[in-house]
């Protein structure tokens, strides 16, 4: 970084906080690449937006009981990062996972805000979850959980305030105990959340949208800055979560192959391709783990480090389970290997350094902001359907999802080569999406 103004910043919130290293590397990474346009705004600097915008509007932290089925009390944390509300009521997932701490759910509240305002919806930005491991959980736990949860959560949201979704550990069914209780406690039928069920006021497309949506935004960075597609490609999927499955029914869709796929316990290989519906049927339904595929697919390889998957030659590989899953190393691994394109299904799946890598190498890189980006979206046309208490078929919101990736390509392309970072789609995603967020705040005068 160059500019005073910027280093100041970022040095001021690195000595507050020196223990939120995911928080600071999310914030490191959009501050780096706004300095041309503070350089060509002095508004920015006057109204202090950056330390404005990197500041949450505000962060809740509560206990959260519930009882086991042994009839032994549990605890766990909960947290909702309220971030930035300039453009729309707050709109983010919660996770639940053992690793969750505020510098996680900070990230991922800072990074929603530029994603949401790049899906072009009125949606401002904010996250949530728990240190609660759903693994190895009953349904009456989930339930019990969620339910506790929410007790307190809905003090705090509502469809105009604050509308949380799924992220990891968080699928259909925990949407679902979740939207009970807030109902019951508000007495209110109302799109407090997105990812509901069909049942109940959830949107066709919602369950495949970010995994799809990566697909359609990779596709069109492969053809607008290659002439290519993923047509005969091997492609390697990390994880096999909720992003992970529909990225690889979508690559399948348009002529790729997937022949890896991981979860936290290790990996699965075969060259042949994988198998999307087993593996569906699989982790979607019956909730196994991935070595579970290769026990019952002969051609199928187990390895029980899931962390190596980059080391198998590909053309594309979507990153789809946790952040920093991908590093220097794996990065350099795939380099060597011919891969052509990367794009980020899941939050900041690649260091930095895999990052840097990736474009010294001229790799064509979607990140995570714009790359995954269409599970929000649809959610954003969840709450637009809820509003008219209306549903539109399959079809119409998946039209609409493709336009909006093509459009979040396009603007990121765009800006990039406006403020000096040509091709360089880090950089072009982050301010298309601060531009909008900035001229709101700015427009709404001193209020957070
Ligand atoms: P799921 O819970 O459905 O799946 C997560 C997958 O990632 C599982 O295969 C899981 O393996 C693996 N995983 C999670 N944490 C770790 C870890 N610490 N180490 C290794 N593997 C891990 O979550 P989603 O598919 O919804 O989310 C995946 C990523 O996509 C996350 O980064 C999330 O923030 C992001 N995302 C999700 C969106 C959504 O709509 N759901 C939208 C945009 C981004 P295991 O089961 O063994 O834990
Ligand atoms: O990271 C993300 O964008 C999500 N987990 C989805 C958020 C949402 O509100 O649908």
């Amino acid at each position: 970084m160059k500019n005073q103004y910027v280093i100041k910043t970022f040095e001021d919130i690195k000595n507050q906080h020196p223990d939120q290293k995911e928080y600071l590397q999310a914030v490191y990474e959009v501050l780096s690449t706004l300095e041309p346009v503070v350089e060509a705004n002095e508004k920015i600097e006057k109204y202090s937006i950056l330390e404005r915008i990197i500041e949450p509007e505000r962060q809740i932290i509560f206990r959260v009981p519930w009882v086991d089925d042994k009839g032994k009390v549990r605890v766990n944390r909960g947290y909702r990062v309220q971030f930035n509300s300039a453009i729309g009521p707050y709109k983010g997932g919660l996770r639940f996972h053992p690793t969750v701490n505020l510098s996680i759910i900070k990230f991922l509240g800072f990074e929603q805000i530029f994603k949401n305002s790049l899906t072009g919806l009125p949606m401002g930005g904010g996250k949530g979850g728990s240190d609660f491991d759903p693994k190895g959980k009953s349904d009456d736990e989930i339930m019990r959980f969620c339910q506790s949860f929410m007790t307190e959560l809905s003090k705090h949201i509502g469809p105009n305030t604050d509308v949380p979704a799924g992220d990891i550990g968080v699928g259909g069914r925990e949407i679902g105990y979740l939207f009970g209780q807030y109902k019951r406690l508000q007495n209110e039928f109302t799109g407090v959340l997105t990812g509901k069920g069909l049942s109940f006021g959830g949107s066709l497309a919602r369950t495949e949208a970010t995994g799809y949506g990566l697909c359609y935004i990779t596709e069109e960075m492969l053809k607008v800055m290659k002439n290519d597609s993923f047509k005969n490609k091997k492609v390697i999927i990390s994880g096999s979560g909720n992003v992970a499955l529909y990225a690889a029914e979508k690559v399948t869709q348009l002529g790729g192959t997937v022949i890896a796929m991981s979860d936290s316990s290790g990996y699965i290989y075969d060259e042949k391709g994988i198998d999307v519906q087993l593996m569906k049927e699989l982790k979607e339904v019956k909730r196994q783990r991935i070595s579970v595929y290769a026990d019952i697919v002969k051609t199928a390889s187990f390895h029980d480090d899931f962390r190596s998957i980059w080391t198998i030659p590909c053309q594309i590989a979507l990153p789809c389970a946790t952040q920093n899953e991908l590093d220097e190393e794996s990065a350099k691994t795939l380099i060597k290997n011919g891969v052509i394109a990367v794009a980020e299904g899941a939050n900041m799946p690649s260091t930095p350094e895999a990052v840097e890598a990736f474009q010294k190498a001229k790799v064509l890189f979607a990140p995570a902001k714009a790359a995954n980006a269409g599970g929000v979206a649809v959610s954003g046309l969840e709450m637009c359907q809820n509003s008219q208490r209306f549903s539109w078929t399959f079809q119409d919101v998946d039209e609409k999802l493709k336009d909006i990736m093509i459009n979040i390509f396009h603007n990121a392309y765009d800006n990039a080569e406006k403020y000096g970072y040509k091709d360089n789609l880090v950089a072009g995603a982050n301010i298309a999406g601060f531009l909008k967020v900035c001229d709101a705040m700015l427009s709404q005068g001193i209020t957070y």
